[in-house]
């Protein structure tokens, strides 16, 4: 059977098996036709049926959380953890708590992580989970009884070898350590079952600011082959996240011009750059919208969700030199990539996991934009997560130097790995099918390697 074809079939059976599941179709979809290539070369993956089995976690684990609100309510919400691939390590994966977090999101996100994970070159396996429970709005002591729920389930599930989940969209140090202290007590083990912990208790310098750091480094690697750099770009972020906000950092140390951040309310547009400062202060102390920030700095311009362009974000209609989403899926669309191309963009580095719609990603490409998807350029986040975990398995405590030049080394590989492999594949940087193509190859073989378990 022509390989077009038994892609095609297997599409159809996910669609069949995982009906409304559309970001992990959307997932699927877009890693399987971007490795026609190697399939085509090389007979073993389809003689294994790899891809019959890469597409079905190992384990999707659903469960019920109930806990009780300030007014002394039962509230009941849903918790998942979907453990994919073990096949290069243990599983690895954030934690999501949003009220759009369901199933087919949990699955794409971890699926993404399977090749993302191998793409760093470390040993880690893909998993993600999550709930539908909405951290905005609760005081801490809601937040501190949700995560204990959550984790008096889920503490069954993961360990330091097992599975090791972190922080993602409304997971942060806050819920981390609330989930940390529930499975200490729980298991009556003080291990590093999660990273991004705090710094007194068993987390890793720049952890933090791993993500956004290393967009920005992987960003540089790309420019480089292309005798371009970051100095003096008008760059627009999305979001205003853990994410946005050291993307923005690093991108004014790369001597770059941050201009725009976002949140779920509306856009920020400094055109003389963002006040980072005043950002950190209202996102990370005072959880406020950018609205505070728009009262703050007369000269930034807000546009409210209600006054986005039709099917389009403000933020990518804004002219620039680079774009960085850093929010959340899909929030990339085809009328603004229609509006990055006209305004000159040359580069568009996915912070977020699938911030890009697929037709705006073909228009891009056809436009001769540059693309860094998601499962390469935001790596420095897990990849750090495994520092993490290293330095809690040997007991010791690197500074923030010694992180820092690790995860730019390994964003220099991980560009490098990707790179090389759209070069093998005769489609020099078009890093979508490097980074499919070789994330894929690393975990395929292992799982031929171990037999069909
Ligand atoms: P945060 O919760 O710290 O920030 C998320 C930001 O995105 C907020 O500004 C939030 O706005 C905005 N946002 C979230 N959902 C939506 C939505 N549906 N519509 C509009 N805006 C939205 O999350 P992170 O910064 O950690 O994560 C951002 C992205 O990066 C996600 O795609 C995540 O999966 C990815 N990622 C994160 C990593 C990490 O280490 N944290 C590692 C690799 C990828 P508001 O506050 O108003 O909700
Ligand atoms: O999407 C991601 O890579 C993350 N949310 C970070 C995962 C991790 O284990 O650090």
């Amino acid at each position: 059977m022509p390989v077009n074809q038994k892609i095609e079939d297997i599409l159809d059976y996910i669609q069949k098996c995982s009906p409304g599941q559309d970001e992990f179709y959307q997932a699927t979809q877009e890693v399987l036709q971007s490795l026609i290539p190697l399939l085509e070369q090389d007979n073993r993956y389809l003689e294994h049926n790899i891809l019959e089995s890469i597409v079905v976690p190992e384990r999707s684990i659903i469960f019920r959380v109930n806990w009780v609100d300030d007014a002394g309510k039962r509230r009941t919400n849903v918790g998942y953890r979907v453990q994919f691939s073990s096949a290069i390590g243990p599983y690895k994966g954030g934690l999501r708590f949003h009220p759009t977090v369901n199933l087919g999101i949990i699955k794409f996100l971890g699926f993404e992580q399977i090749f993302k994970n191998a793409l760093t070159g470390l040993q880690i396996g893909g998993a993600k989970g999550g709930s539908n429970f909405d951290p905005k709005g609760k005081s801490d002591n809601e937040v501190m009884r949700f995560c204990q729920a959550f984790m008096s389930e889920l503490y069954k599930h993961i360990g330091n070898k097992r599975d090791v989940p972190a922080g993602d969209i409304g997971v942060g140090a806050r819920e981390i350590g609330y989930l940390f202290g529930q499975y200490k007590k729980l298991t009556g083990e003080f291990e590093g079952v999660l990273t991004g912990k705090g710094l007194n208790w068993g987390g890793s310098r720049a952890r933090k600011e791993a993500t956004g750091y290393g967009s920005v480094y992987f960003a540089e690697n790309f420019l480089k082959v292309y005798e371009k750099d970051l100095q003096g770009r008008r760059c627009t972020v999305s979001g205003s996240g853990n994410v946005a906000i050291y993307t923005i950092e690093k991108l004014y140390a790369a001597g770059a011009v941050p201009i725009s951040c976002s949140d779920s309310k509306g856009t920020i547009y400094h055109e003389k750059g963002i006040d980072l400062a005043s950002l950190k202060a209202i996102k990370e102390i005072h959880h406020k919208s950018l609205e505070e920030y728009a009262s703050l700095h007369p000269d930034a311009v807000y546009t409210g969700v209600s006054h986005y362009p039709e099917n389009g974000h403000a933020v990518w209609h804004i002219p620039c030199d680079v774009a960085f989403p850093s929010a959340t899926q899909n929030e990339l669309t085809l009328v603004d990539a229609q509006k990055l191309v006209e305004n000159g963009c040359i580069l568009v580095n996915e912070g977020a996991n699938m911030p890009t719609t697929p037709d705006a990603l073909d228009y891009l490409r056809n436009n001769n934009v540059l693309f860094s998807p998601g499962k390469a350029a935001n790596s420095g986040g897990v990849a750090t997560s495994q520092l993490e975990m290293s330095q809690n398995a040997s007991m010791s405590n690197w500074s923030f130097e010694e992180v820092d030049i690790k995860l730019r080394t390994i964003m220099q590989n991980v560009f490098k790995t990707v790179y090389d492999t759209s070069i093998e594949f005769d489609c020099e940087g078009d890093l979508v099918k490097g980074a499919n193509i070789a994330g894929f190859r690393k975990v395929a073989d292992s799982m031929i390697d171990q037999g069909s378990v």
